[in-house]
């Protein structure tokens, strides 16, 4: 009796080692076959917003982080989607247009056909896009093939090398670099911060697809003068290369400096892909809308793209964004434009942070657009704790700073290649498009820095 026991016990327990065994196996090789990534996707899981957006969330931390506005936005825009949505004309909730709802890209094809002083084909010459981001990725994949090269100025907006990686091209990192650091009274001018033009020459050749380019420049604020765009655009044209012209900040100038599109220079119009975005226009960053603006033989690979992807975007978006445009286009001499007013707002709150971060003992980089400013932070010699492996010391410092000072920023190295971050790991970014009380929180934490 005992041996029949035993021999069932045996007989189950074999069974199960049996089931537990295929278990385990078919689990190995669902994680291998199955459940592995695409390669186009393989290193590129890190991202800077996941991380420090969390950290920035804890409670009583001031974020000047992200850069997403906490004032309100023109109310004419927020009154304008909710009567798109619950107007009349119920239809505006169904899908429009894929490539752009009709009032939008006839409204952008006239702002922006005055502004470039040519006529613009709202059809075939601008794509409507989920935030000037789907604009970046549209343009990268509907352009950009395995093994092609494309040139990244540094610091850059920091979706632009995976977007190339996963496209199969090779990013080409050049740096700008502070000619020399002139500090006046502590603080100096993201102007001081060129590209050296040899240098630069020495990175076109017969691979190279693409430049990208960001005027005014997240997150240094660099607004790109005249001479410095005929450099990047003759290079274009003697190597044939396309120009992906990022502007989304296109409207945030300070005074003494002049926003140009490089799309607008002799010879660039039919090379050059213009991105700009409703979100940092109108102050509605959760709204992602953007658009892509450019010649019909480039523009039709990006509406390959979107009607092979998202097909089209959010419809009473799009109409309260057609109508926003319609007006500001209306006013566009005026000083009550919003293109105009946010900027003066703005000016006088980049001001006033380039105060008390030098109050703090930090070196301000004062923007000439944009709405970040970036500050040397190694003078103030924070005793920073050790950690293993090589984290960058702006990483540690803004890490070190959100839990002792309750301040949120980025770490500059974010929008940067591996290859420099020595180079830029001194230099914090914070967002100044913030409410008076916002600001108030953070000059009183950096005004006790010491
Ligand atoms: N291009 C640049 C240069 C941007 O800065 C952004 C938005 N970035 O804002 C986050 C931050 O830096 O803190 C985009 C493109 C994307 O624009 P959109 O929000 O319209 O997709």
């Amino acid at each position: 009796m005992q041996l029949v026991c035993w021999l069932k016990y045996i007989k189950t327990t074999q069974k199960l080692l049996r089931s537990s065994c295929i278990q385990q196996f078919s689990t190995s090789m669902m994680t291998s076959f199955r459940h592995k990534n695409a390669k186009r996707i393989e290193g590129l899981d890190k991202n800077v917003w996941v991380e420090f957006t969390k950290l920035a969330a804890m409670p009583g931390v001031v974020n000047l982080g992200q850069g997403f506005p906490d004032l309100p936005p023109p109310s004419h825009i927020r009154e304008a989607l909710a009567a798109a949505a619950v107007g009349e004309d119920f239809m505006l909730n169904q899908y429009t247009r894929g490539f752009g709802h009709p009032p939008l890209v006839k409204a952008l094809a006239d702002l922006y056909g005055s502004v470039c002083g040519r006529s613009i084909d709202p059809n075939k010459e601008i794509v409507v896009t989920v935030g000037g981001y789907g604009s970046l990725s549209s343009s990268i994949q509907g352009l950009v093939d395995e093994g092609d090269e494309v040139i990244i100025i540094e610091p850059f907006f920091d979706c632009y090398e995976p977007m190339v990686k996963m496209a199969g091209g090779i990013p080409v990192f050049i740096p700008l670099r502070p000619v020399q650091e002139k500090y006046e009274q502590g603080m100096s001018s993201s102007g001081d911060w060129k590209l050296d033009e040899e240098e630069l020459a020495s990175k076109f050749n017969s691979r190279t697809k693409a430049i990208i380019i960001n005027t005014p420049n997240n997150p240094l604020g660099k607004v790109f003068k005249m001479e410095e765009l005929k450099i990047i655009a003759d290079l274009c044209i003697k190597h044939d290369v396309l120009c992906i012209s990022d502007e989304v900040y296109e409207w945030l100038i300070y005074s003494g400096h002049k926003h140009v599109k490089i799309a607008t220079l002799p010879g660039m119009w039919e090379r050059t892909i213009t991105i700009g975005s409703a979100g940092k226009a109108f102050s509605v960053t959760g709204w992602k809308l953007g658009w892509s603006i450019g010649p019909k033989h480039l523009i039709k690979h990006l509406q390959t793209i979107q009607q092979n992807t998202i097909y089209t975007c959010c419809t009473p978006i799009q109409e309260a964004v057609a109508q926003g445009i319609r007006k500001e286009h209306g006013i566009l001499k005026e000083q009550e434009c919003y293109f105009h007013s946010l900027p003066r707002e703005l000016e006088a709150k980049r001001n006033r942070m380039a105060e008390f971060l030098h109050a703090a003992g930090m070196m301000p980089v004062i923007p000439e657009g944009g709405y970040f400013m970036v500050a040397n932070v190694s003078v103030l010699n924070v005793d920073l704790p050790k950690t293993e492996g090589n984290e960058p010391y702006d990483n540690l410092f803004v890490k070190w700073m959100i839990k002792n000072k309750r301040l949120a920023a980025i770490p500059m190295t974010s929008f940067v290649s591996d290859q420099a971050k020595s180079q830029f790991e001194k230099y914090i970014r914070f967002c100044f498009v913030k409410q008076d009380s916002t600001l108030d929180s953070a000059e009183t934490i950096l005004r006790n820095w010491k």
